[in-house]
Order: structure tokens, then sequence, then C-alpha cells
């Protein structure tokens, strides 16, 4: 496995550091999932979400997560599913590599965490359902818990099982646990599920429909009482349960949920699910924009999901699962403590340079005209700043800049334009379409040919904020923008 996915110099890099100032932050986006600032949350809600890339917005700049897939079996039938490929539960579609052993397991996450100290969270993800087959995601975590004892563990299910193992989930302080629920009502939920496998036997239509709602509602109000953060995963599929999700977000909110993560439906016929070969589509960025608007009021959302694979490694923004090869002699020497400790100093250096640079984007902020409203796409690779190629940009990060702050809005993914050094024209196609909306990108460095094809199609692309703050950047941006046409105005 090629070493590392955030490098601590690409992080911590002494040029990249900008003069700090305190002043009021003016950014709403680096607080937990989205809405709700992480320091409003009690100090053990805090430390649960503080490394985990998922359940914090912030933390996704800087930490890791690993999926073992050691959980191959499903007790249901998803419409967008064909085992064949990923989960798009919690996974990108693709064929799916290895299942492993929980032996392999142990070998494999070993073997990362000698040589990746930003790993925080090892995750069971699939490609089936990890409480489908408990004993192997046990298993696999109880052997793992005592060797990689300040790693969070993760478990990913569709809830079917659920109710029958939250004791042992809470044994093994499992402290997050993400449950898939597309319905509450049976009648939407039946057009989703072709059958479930309950009780020794195959159940279809709406009995099926409402045991599944049942079991599900139930395993995630003994997991909020068993004090596990829920995180609800919603698969948005139009006109089927676009309208329906709001009731979804408002029973998982009275339940305790912790997150509600809305994924748009891949549905592609070539997948051979039972969505693509019907014609089912998913929904286009604004649409799932526009729910989550509507959402707003409960409990709070995820927006940076990047609907990784089952077998995912790295930081959500590059995923490396491929690369990894388990080693027994990294395996053997385990996670390296003096490397662990330092990444995490230079964490707490960067998310201190962060929160003071808020001081920056104050004053930048109180230099615009109002009425300014940019949509931005951030090429980053990690640590919070503007540090990905454009052409090896998986996905980009959105965010809304106006006068009044910056808000995250989402990712997207994108396919990467830019192979072995040479650029892709249907690549850069898709990646055009990709960012449909998007004014300005902002990455690390950027070619004449992708510059010249997208200034075309109206967007702007530019690595003049190289290494900077994400935020910071879109601030200088603007504020260079009006600079710029201030002295327009005044040669014309
Ligand atoms: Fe994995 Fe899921 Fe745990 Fe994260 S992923 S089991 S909660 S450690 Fe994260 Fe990947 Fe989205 Fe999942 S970005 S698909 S939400
Ligand atoms: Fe596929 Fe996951 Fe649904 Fe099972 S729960 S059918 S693995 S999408």
């Amino acid at each position: 496995m090629s070493r590392t996915i955030v490098p601590l110099h690409t992080i911590a890099d002494e040029g990249a550091r900008r003069p700090s100032f305190t002043a009021k932050p003016t950014c709403q986006s680096s607080s937990c999932g989205s809405g709700q600032a992480s320091t409003e949350l009690p100090e053990e809600t805090r430390a649960l979400i503080n490394e985990h890339p998922c359940y914090s917005l912030e933390a996704h700049h800087f930490f890791a997560r690993m999926h073992l897939a050691v959980a191959p079996a499903c007790n249901i039938q998803c419409n967008y599913c064909n085992r064949k490929y990923d989960c798009p539960n919690e996974s990108r579609p693709g064929v799916t590599s290895e299942r492993l052993t929980p032996d392999a397991a142990v070998r494999r996450a070993l073997s990362v965490a000698a040589r990746m100290p930003e790993l925080s969270v090892i995750g069971i993800a699939g490609p089936g359902d990890a409480l489908a087959d408990h004993r192997r995601t046990f298993e696999t975590v109880a052997r793992l818990k005592d060797k990689l004892p300040d790693v969070h563990y993760c478990l990913s299910t569709n809830g079917l099982a659920l109710p029958d193992h939250v004791e042992t989930i809470r044994a093994l302080d499992v402290r997050h646990v993400t449950v898939t629920m597309n319905a509450i009502d049976p009648e939407i939920a039946e057009r989703i599920y072709a059958w479930i496998f309950f009780d020794h036997r195959r159940i279809t239509g709406l009995e099926a429909a409402r045991i599944l709602i049942e079991r599900q509602l139930e395993g995630i109000s003994q997991l909020v009482a068993a004090k596990v953060l829920v995180k609800v995963n919603s698969v948005l599929i139009p006109g089927i349960n676009d309208t329906h999700l709001e009731a979804v977000h408002a029973e998982i909110t009275r339940r305790g949920a912790f997150l509600h993560n809305v994924v748009p439906l891949i549905s592609d016929p070539a997948h051979g699910t039972h969505f693509g070969m019907t014609g089912q589509r998913g929904p286009s960025p604004a649409e799932l924009t526009a729910l989550q608007e509507r959402l707003g009021d409960g409990v709070r959302l995820m927006r940076h999901c990047r609907q990784c694979r089952a077998d995912a490694v790295g930081m959500l923004a590059e995923d490396c699962g491929a690369s990894v090869v388990a080693d027994d002699e990294a395996a053997a020497l385990g996670p390296d403590a003096e490397a662990r400790e330092s990444y995490r100093a230079v964490v707490a250096r960067e998310r201190e340079d962060r929160l003071a640079d808020e001081g920056t984007r104050s004053g930048i902020l109180s230099t615009l005209p109002s009425g300014r409203s940019r949509l931005f796409a951030v090429s980053s690779r990690g640590g919070g700043r503007v540090n990905q190629h454009f052409g090896k940009t998986q996905s980009f990060l959105i965010y809304a800049a106006e006068t009044d702050g910056i808000r995250f809005i989402g990712s997207r993914r994108a396919d990467k334009y830019c192979v072995g050094g040479d650029g892709d024209d249907h690549a850069l196609d898709r990646m055009i379409e990709v960012l449909n909306g998007v004014d300005t990108v902002l990455c690390a460095k950027v070619g004449a040919c992708p510059r010249h094809d997208l200034a075309e199609a109206g967007i702007t692309v530019t690595d003049a904020y190289a290494y900077e703050h994400i935020e910071t950047a879109i601030m200088r941006c603007l504020a260079d923008e009006v600079r710029s046409i201030e002295h327009a105005a005044l040669s014309a």
C-alpha cells in the first residue's frame, strides 16, 4: 500500500499557514454532520464524533475510515441492490473485491493501522448486511478491539436483525451504528424491497414492509437508549420516497437519532438491479439539495457522504482500498503509537489555525457588498485545505458563499479526469456535467486545457488559492472578484 492518504506535510505545510486573527466565527461549515455546532453537544458525544469522519464534517478533513468486508450475506432484497456489486447503502457500485474472513480482516486492519496514523474508524458496511451473519461481524470487532483500542468501531445495517443484537453491540462498545431506512409507510416500502428473510421464511409485499419498518424503528430506539449514536441513511428515490422522506426524518428525530444522511439512488441498467433494469432514475444534485433544505429542522443532516465501497480505506476524499495489501510484517508490528500521537498533534494545531483563520474571513466579509451569492466546488484531499489537483479529484466539496457566510452544501462525485498524467476528454465532459451550477472551482493545480474547456462552460477554475483553508480561500476569491469588477468599472 502506498503511504499515506494525508501525509503530515500536506496539512502541516508551513508555507500554507496563514496569519491568524481572532474574531467572531462567520462560517457555518465546520459544524458536526451539518447543522449544529459541535461545541453545543455534550462532552461524551463530542468525544464520539471528534475523530469520526462521517459523524463530523470537520473531522472528515483529518481522519480516515476503513471498511472490512466481512459481511457478504443479506437478509433482505432492496430493489436498488445487486450483490455482484457493492451495497449501494454504504458503497459505490463496482465489482466487489475480496470478501474477508475475520482472520483476514484482522490482518488487513492491522496492516493499515501500522501505516496510516489518521485511521480513526473501522466500519463493517457490507458488502451485505453487517448483522445478517452477526458472528463474523462481532468476531472481527472483538478481535480488533484490544489491538486497536483508540479506534472507533462502526456498523451499518438494514435494521431487520438489529433488535436482537443491541446488547452485544453495546457490550463490544460499538458506539456508531447506521440504519438504512427508506420509508416508514409500508405501502411505500413495499415498492423498495422485494422480500425479507425473517423467522425462517421469505416474506414479500406489505407484510415484509411492515415487519422491516417495525424492526428498524425498534432497533433505533434501543440503540438510542443504549447511548449508541445512530445515523440513519435514506436512499432518495424520485417518484417513490422523495416526498415521504420528510416523514422519515420527523420519526427518526422523535426517536433520538443523531444524524440523517440522505443519499441519491445510484441506478444503472449495467448494475443489474431491479431499479436499474426498470428505468428508475436517481435524483439530480439539485433535487437532493432541495430535499435537504426541506429537512432542515429536525435531526442533523450529513451532507458529505461519498457513498463509499464496502472495502474503502482512507480519507473520504480518496479511497485507496484497492492498493492495500495485508502484510504480516506490518500486522505484527501493529499501530505506530508515536506516529498516531504526532498526527493528532498536527491535527490539533490545524484545528486551531482553522478557527483562528475565521478572523481573516470575518475581515474580508465586512468588505464585500451584499447580494453576491456564488457556488464553489473545492478539490481537497483532506486537511480542510484546497490541496487536490483538478484532474485527480474524485469528489468535489460544494459550498454556497454569501455575504453573510459560507455554507457547506454537499459533495459531488467525479471521475478522475487525469489518469497516469493524461487527460481523458470524456471524463472532462462528465466533470463539467457534475459541476453544473457551479461558478468557481478551487484546486491546487489545473492544466490549460481543462481550464479552457471549463471557461467555455461558464465555470472559472483557479489554483490561485492553493493550500489555503477552504473557507478562507473562498472568501479571498470572492473579495478578489469584487476588486477586479470595481477596478474594471473605474478604468471604463
Ligand atoms: Fe463506514 Fe458508514 Fe461507519 Fe462511515 S462510511 S460504516 S458511518 S465508517 Fe460514511 Fe462512507 Fe457515507 Fe457511509 S461516507 S458511505 S456515511
Ligand atoms: Fe443490498 Fe444492503 Fe439492501 Fe442488503 S441491505 S439488499 S446488501 S442494499
